[in-house]
């Protein structure tokens, strides 16, 4: 058997100890978590406490001397990027220079100004290295059953009449995230940091890329950083309508993608059964028929099983042929991004139509 590849966490907020370490513990067989970092002392100490329950040698690095300790460990060849949505692609690219394969939390980049620069400086590290490291985004979204599922039975719903993606997120004061510094401190975060979800969603559900977008934003709830609303319409690529609605805060919240075609409808609507949450998959036919399948989650750790994979083999191969598995790559998070930049970019022209930047 293959070595087990030795990881360190980046980053260690709400998010790395509620979701990254538990996600992280169930599949504890297939890697060596080396170590946790953060800038500081006190937050890496907090992460390592809860961390260390499952992973007793894991340890605790803070600062730049922690962050040069863990760039030289040559045993730690991936790391997980989980930091505040301004400072990730800096930091994931300075690792990266050194080698390191990144597996980077969404959303991959602040605006697309910024992708097109990280992707260059990522193109250009092939003549720096000899070999490509794995760039990866995590979206748990394209390793989700009810996505896999829903984008076979897309076959049976026939010729698309019209897609609905509505949105009614639950960002109230009692949601961990509500309060999140770099969310609030960045042009529409919020939306942007939830959003990429759900058009990630959109796009692996239709096998195809969003053309174009025309906006309208708004701002109600003042607890939140504008804009909180999004009322859009887009054109596939294939020339399919549809709309999406994203409301940051609702007090009734709705997760759904609908399809409506010629000979059925598709929906995936977030739900719960048997106290476990997930997607609520169901296909309308002809005659009232339907089919219907519910999935728990698991994207999460479904993604993170697919990067050490994906670490391994680019190891072992050790070239620059390597390519790495396309629902990771990071080119496939900024194209997630590139659609609301546009739905916030038309918002800012009351509507006018804007075209999706491609990746
Ligand atoms: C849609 O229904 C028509 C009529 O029943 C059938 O001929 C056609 O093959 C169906 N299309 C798909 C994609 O299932
Ligand atoms: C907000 O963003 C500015 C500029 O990007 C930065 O200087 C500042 O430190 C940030 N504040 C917080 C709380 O993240
Ligand atoms: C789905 O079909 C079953 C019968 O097969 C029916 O009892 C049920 O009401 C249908 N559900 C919906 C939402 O149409
Ligand atoms: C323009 C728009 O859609 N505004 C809505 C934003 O969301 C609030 C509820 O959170 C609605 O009341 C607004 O109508």
């Amino acid at each position: 058997m293959a070595q087990q590849p030795n990881i360190a966490i980046i980053g260690a907020g709400i998010f790395v100890k509620t979701q990254y370490i538990p996600r992280l513990a169930e599949i504890s067989n297939l890697f060596v978590l080396k170590a946790i970092w953060s800038r500081s002392e006190e937050s890496a100490r907090d992460a390592v406490e809860v961390a260390r329950k499952f992973f007793p040698e894991v340890e605790c690095k803070w600062g730049d001397g922690g962050l040069d300790e863990i760039i030289k460990d040559s045993s730690i060849i991936g790391v997980a990027v989980v930091l505040a949505g301004q400072i990730q692609v800096d930091m994931s690219l300075r690792l990266l220079k050194e080698g390191k394969h990144v597996l980077q939390e969404k959303p991959a980049t602040a605006s697309i100004d910024e992708a097109e620069a990280a992707l260059s400086s990522y193109h250009s590290l092939r003549t720096h290295l000899p070999f490509q490291p794995v760039w990866a985004v995590a979206e748990n979204y394209r390793f989700e059953p009810a996505f896999e599922e829903s984008k076979k039975l897309m076959a049976e719903v026939g010729d698309v009449m019209s897609i609905q993606v509505i949105i009614e997120g639950s960002m109230t004061s009692s949601n961990p995230y509500f309060s999140s510094s770099w969310r609030r401190n960045f042009t529409g975060g919020f939306i942007l940091d939830m959003g990429v979800h759900f058009v990630a969603g959109l796009r692996m559900l239709v096998g195809c890329e969003v053309s174009s977008v025309s906006a309208l934003t708004s701002h109600v709830d003042l607890t939140l950083p504008p804009p909180d609303n999004i009322s859009s319409t887009f054109q596939l690529e294939n020339g399919c309508t549809g709309v999406f609605v994203l409301v940051v805060s609702s007090r009734s919240p709705k997760i759904l993608w609908r399809v409506v075609g010629l000979n059925g409808t598709l929906q995936i609507e977030r739900g719960n059964q048997d106290g476990k949450h997930g997607y609520l998959v169901t296909l309308y036919l002809a005659n009232g028929q339907n089919k219907s399948f519910f999935h728990p989650f698991s994207g999460v750790t479904e993604e993170l099983k697919a990067f050490l994979s994906e670490i391994s083999q680019a190891t072992l191969k050790k070239d620059s042929s390597y390519e790495v598995e396309r629902r990771l790559s990071f080119v496939e998070g900024v194209r997630d991004v590139a659609v609301l930049d546009a739905m916030l970019e038309s918002g800012k022209r009351q509507g006018a139509p804007v075209q999706v930047k491609r990746f």
